[in-house]
């Protein structure tokens, strides 16, 4: 009986008893008292009557229960599906309809707004607080603890569902297999050194693949431990580095630091790494950095769909701008974004990618799937690069509509076609520039229908009732038309263009 990521992240840690998470109050959870709690849990998910391949979505906050319920579904054979907190319930409605969950998981304070969701759903609702509290921590608690036997699960089962928004229409959900996720940690803790000593400064949301798996499961590998705090708070942080070894961030993390003069080279001359990823890292603060701390941020690239896909090297040149090479196992190339004939080196194109890291679909859209994973197992990232003649990989920019702000992504049609739902709008483009905090950031143009007035906060009190706070236009702009081409498509980069310094400070 085998299950390989349980086997090989967590199952060589059983009954030790050095730290595994540090909290913020100061407590500590060692391996073995963390694999208690997740134990009791995975007892708790059988007691449900949640069985082997079911999910289990999870909208719960950050909290070593919350990552104890994600090892007790890998342990179970359970799929588990994380949201992101900030979703409001008209998202999670979708998310748990279609993945067909279970069990939904929700925070106490939110039980009575979600129990319609489950309802609908057919899924068995349970809480869960950020302090540990709620049903389901009542029913982990009556449970026995260590004993649970893994459920055995082959390399290509399921592991956990993560939805990614689409370019047109719905959210898919990626389907992650137990292979996909161990091949990453195994080359993440191999390229980035970690080992049994290191303690990783982990701030980052765990509804996402960096938080969850390139952070947690690399730390469960190496069999280190966690600084886990609740969120990125500069003051916690500022305080929390000098006990840690390695920390890994979104850019905004670091540019955060950087605004901070208490950040410098005595704060951090002891650590070992800083790691950035999920959206890029500017090269000036990679050298403003490298500056003030002497630290050569280590820059890496990756997708819900795939994991981590390139990093730069540990050793040799962390080269600025560049999300460096492919990870051991895994393929890159860079293709025409129509005919898919593979480019010469240092041509822009498309970048596709291969190895035991991608995904193994989109849950039920089996079209989907065939348009961005190919049978030969290359997939289309949808990211435009170039790949130097000595291997290191820069994204040049997007060949999909997305728009990431602080390491979220944000799709402008799901946004434009909520603003064109609102009365008095004919039609909206929404379009992502430059901000110093989030890197990028939302601007809404709304063309009102003739002889309409807007009313602009009456659509703002929408946004935040269907939005995620993330997703909502930090400026909107009135314009009589749309800029258009000859073929009638409209031309984002002359909004772009022109709404290009909203966001900069003013320069007196
Ligand atoms: C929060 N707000 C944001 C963002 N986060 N607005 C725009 N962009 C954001 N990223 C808004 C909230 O809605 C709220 O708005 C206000 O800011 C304050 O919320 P708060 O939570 O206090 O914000 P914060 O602490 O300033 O958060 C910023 C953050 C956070 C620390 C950068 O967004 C964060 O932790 N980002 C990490 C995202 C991440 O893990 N991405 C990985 C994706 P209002 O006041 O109006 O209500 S995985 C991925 O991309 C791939 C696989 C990869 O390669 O890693
Ligand atoms: P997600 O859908 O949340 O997995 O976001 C993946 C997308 O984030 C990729 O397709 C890239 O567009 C972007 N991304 C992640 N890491 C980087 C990076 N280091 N540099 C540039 N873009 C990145």
């Amino acid at each position: 009986m085998t299950n390989p990521l349980y086997d090989a992240l967590f199952a060589p840690h059983e009954g030790k008893t050095t730290a595994f998470v540090h909290l913020q109050d100061g407590s500590t959870l060692s391996h073995a008292a963390f694999l208690d709690i997740a134990d009791r849990t995975a007892h708790a998910l059988v007691a449900l009557g949640v069985k082997p391949g079911d999910r289990v979505a999870v909208h719960a906050e950050k909290s070593p229960q919350t990552l104890a319920l994600y090892v007790a579904c890998i342990k179970a054979g359970v799929v588990f599906l994380p949201l992101n907190t900030a979703y409001t319930p008209k998202e999670l409605d979708y998310f748990v309809g279609d993945s067909g969950a279970v069990l939904f998981v929700c925070d106490p304070a939110q039980a009575d707004a979600m129990a319609p969701i489950a309802a609908t759903a057919g899924a068995m609702l349970h809480t869960l607080g950020a302090d540990g509290a709620g049903s389901l921590s009542d029913l982990v608690a009556c449970q026995p603890g260590t004993g649970f036997a893994a459920v055995s699960r082959s390399a290509d089962d399921l592991a956990a569902f993560l939805y990614t928004s689409g370019t047109t229409g719905r959210s898919k959900g990626a389907m992650l297999t137990q292979e996909n996720l161990l091949s990453n940690a195994q080359a993440l803790v191999d390229v980035w050194r970690f080992t049994a000593d290191d303690v990783l400064l982990h701030a980052l949301p765990i509804f996402h693949s960096h938080g969850l798996f390139v952070a947690t499961n690399v730390m469960a590998l190496a069999g280190g431990a966690m600084i886990f705090l609740p969120k990125f708070d500069l003051e916690t942080v500022l305080a929390r580095l000098p006990q840690a070894t390695t920390m890994m961030g979104v850019p905004t993390f670091y540019t955060r630091l950087l605004d901070d003069p208490r950040f410098d080279r005595d704060l951090v001359g002891h650590m070992r790494l800083f790691i950035s990823g999920s959206a890029p890292l500017l090269a000036e603060t990679h050298r403003a950095f490298e500056a003030r701390t002497g630290h050569r941020i280590l820059e890496r690239y990756g997708m819900t769909e795939t994991s981590m896909n390139t990093s730069n090297p540990y050793d040799g040149e962390r080269r600025a701008g560049t999300v460096g090479f492919a990870l051991p196992g895994v393929e890159v190339r860079v293709c025409d974004p129509e005919t898919r004939a593979e480019l010469q080196v240092g041509e822009i194109g498309m970048l596709h990618v291969r190895g035991p890291n991608v995904f193994k679909g989109y849950w039920q859209m089996p079209e989907k799937t065939r348009e961005e994973l190919q049978d030969d197992g290359w997939f289309i990232t949808g990211d435009l690069a170039r790949i130097d003649a000595d291997g290191y990989v820069t994204i040049v920019g997007r060949g999909k509509d997305l728009i990431i702000s602080g390491g979220y992504n944000i799709y402008p049609k799901e946004i434009e076609v909520f603003l064109d739902a609102q009365p008095g709008v004919k039609e909206s483009a929404v379009v992502g520039v430059p901000h110093p905090d989030f890197g990028e950031s939302v601007v809404a143009v709304l063309v009102p229908e003739a002889g309409a007035t807007l009313d602009l906060a009456a659509i703002e009190t929408a946004a935040r009732a269907e939005l995620a706070g993330f997703k909502r236009p930090r400026r909107v702009e009135i314009m009589a038309d749309l800029p258009r081409n000859t073929m009638g498509k409209v031309q984002k980069n002359d909004l772009r263009a022109r709404f290009a310094s909203v966001f900069q400070p003013k320069i007196d």
